[in-house]
């Protein structure tokens, strides 16, 4: 049989970016480009099982079992999301053990949102609303995602993430609409969520240095502030359907351009929390990191009740 040439396999591979086939694990693929999958879909894991902290912590303080139910639903529905990433990240080659560990040490990034603290009920309304509503409009698109085990995650995590978002708005409205102290609660909420979801969308397209190359390999299909415009007009209107205000003093409707043109994010306080330097960055890692520990025995258990089986099998 020939051998193919280098040249031949990049090729074959430009081909399907440029005819919409998917990439799939057995495929050739250039190293920069497994490189950068297994950069973001890391990172993506890990931001979706640091996410289930601020939640997670009052699904103990949830108003009534209704929300109780929701609430831990939701934060089991991250957990599962975080396995398929883990999984299709280990499609790619990737060590389960060192992404986490990676995690662990500080060397691995997750999202910047998850290390501002929820101190309020309305904090549950506004992470589901303005936070799920982000990684919404951040994930669609991520569904046509040129790698084909992400691409096919992300199909479910978005149905899963958009009950999240209606969750979110729900209780949310339900504050809005409430006593003075409840809408209160509801719009301070929004003030402290509002910048920090602007951010998820990651730095300037001038500043970020991962788009185009991404951009052309199809896994990003649009750019950070493409994606930032999309998800201030679409939440702009439902905070005023509920009589809420937004917290920018520069956001006013563009009608030529049919936009809304927004403040000036604060980047340098972006930067701080990518760089460790958040409010809760470190509580973040130092409960990941036991709950690791913890759950060695559990582990160890499972490990040795297959190893069991296994043997029993062979016996048989
Ligand atoms: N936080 O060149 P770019 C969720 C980093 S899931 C921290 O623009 P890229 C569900 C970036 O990694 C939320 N770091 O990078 C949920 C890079 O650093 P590196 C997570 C950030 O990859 C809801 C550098 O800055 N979603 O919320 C952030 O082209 C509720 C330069 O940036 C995803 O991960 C940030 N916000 O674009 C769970 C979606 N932004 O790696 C629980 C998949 C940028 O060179 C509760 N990821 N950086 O050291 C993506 O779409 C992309 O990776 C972007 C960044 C858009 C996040």
């Amino acid at each position: 049989m020939s051998e193919i040439s280098l040249e031949e396999l990049q090729k074959k591979f430009q081909n399907k970016i440029d005819k919409d086939v998917k990439i799939e694990p057995r495929d050739w693929m250039p190293d920069d480009y497994r490189k950068t999958l297994i950069r973001q879909i890391s990172q993506h894991a890990h931001s979706e099982v640091v996410g289930m902290l601020p939640e997670g912590n009052w699904i103990t303080r949830a108003p009534n079992l209704r929300r109780k139910a929701v609430l831990l639903a939701k934060v089991q529905d991250e957990a599962g999301h975080g396995l398929y990433l883990y999984s299709a990240c280990e499609t790619l080659g990737a060590d389960r053990e060192q992404t986490i560990d990676d995690l662990h040490s500080g060397k691995a990034k997750y999202s910047s949102i998850f290390n501002y603290p929820a101190i309020s009920w309305a904090d549950m309304g506004a992470i589901g609303w303005l936070v799920d509503g982000a990684a919404i409009m951040n994930q669609v698109p991520l569904c046509r995602c040129s790698y084909g085990p992400y691409a096919r995650a992300m199909v479910r995590v978005c149905k899963e993430e958009s009950f999240h978002q209606r969750q979110g708005f729900e209780i949310i409205m339900v504050l809005a609409k409430g006593t003075p102290a409840q809408k209160e609660m509801a719009q301070d909420a929004l003030n402290r969520f509002w910048w920090p979801s602007l951010m998820m969308f990651g730095p300037n397209d001038a500043e970020s240095k991962h788009t185009k190359q991404s951009m052309d390999w199809k896994i990003k299909r649009h750019t950070n502030d493409e994606l930032r415009q999309m998800f201030v007009d679409v939440t702009v209107p439902q905070a005023e359907s509920i009589g809420l205000t937004v917290p920018d003093k520069d956001l006013k409707w563009n009608e030529k351009e049919n936009r809304y043109d927004y403040g000036k994010i604060d980047w340098e306080e972006f930067w701080q929390v990518v760089k460790g330097n958040g409010p809760c960055n470190e509580d973040r890692i130092r409960v990941r990191k036991k709950a690791k520990d913890d759950g060695l025995w559990v582990r160890e258990a499972a490990m040795a009740f297959s190893q069991k089986r296994n043997n029993k099998a062979k016996v048989a």
